[in-house]
């Protein structure tokens, strides 16, 4: 019976450390009016100083937000905000201030648009870590959502899926081994 015991456990563990490395994490779940989804971060080159990460951002309430910080321990010298704008026919990144998350709708962080860009990071990012960040809003309490580290020539999930369907998009958060 011992053996069975056993099992059970680790069974349980198994199945609450997928759940911690869903696409909704539960603490944005819990957090309810603005759940994350497709939190990821591009695998970092050996030798590389930056990276960069992703999410959408809903925002079920009638009131807009803005997303004006992130943060995560130890991660990097400094985590920014940015966009990318042309300048003189090139794209540039640039800092931003703050992403609003208009009210009943929700905002993409993706590749070629706006990310989270890590600057001086600490360790490289190997695919398939998971890091928690800290986001923090200007009038709302701060969420914590499990960014998964994905291969360097991954482009993203399909970001036109509705609220309804992004379950079938989950493939990538244990997909990629
Ligand atoms: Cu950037």
């Amino acid at each position: 019976m011992k053996r069975v015991t056993l099992l059970l456990t680790l069974m349980t563990v198994a199945v609450l450390a997928f759940a911690r490395g869903g696409p909704e994490s539960p603490m944005a779940g819990r957090e309810g009016d603005t759940p994350v989804n497709n939190a990821w971060i591009r695998a970092s080159i050996p030798g590389d100083d930056n990276a960069a990460g992703y999410m959408v951002i809903r925002n079920r309430n009638s009131e807009p937000k803005r997303l004006v910080r992130v943060e995560a321990d130890g991660l990097a010298r400094r985590i920014e905000l940015h966009t990318h704008t042309m300048v003189d026919g090139l794209m540039r990144m640039q800092e931003v201030e703050g992403i609003e998350v208009p009210a009943r709708g929700e905002v993409i962080l993706e590749p070629g648009g706006l990310h989270i860009m890590f600057i001086g990071i600490t360790n490289d990012f190997a695919e398939g870590d998971i890091h928690r960040l800290t986001l923090y809003f200007d009038n709302v309490d701060p969420i914590e959502a499990d960014f998964i580290v994905e291969p360097v020539d991954y482009l993203g999930p399909d970001m036109h899926q509705g609220e309804h369907d992004h379950h079938n998009h989950d493939d990538h958060d244990h997909g990629s081994e």
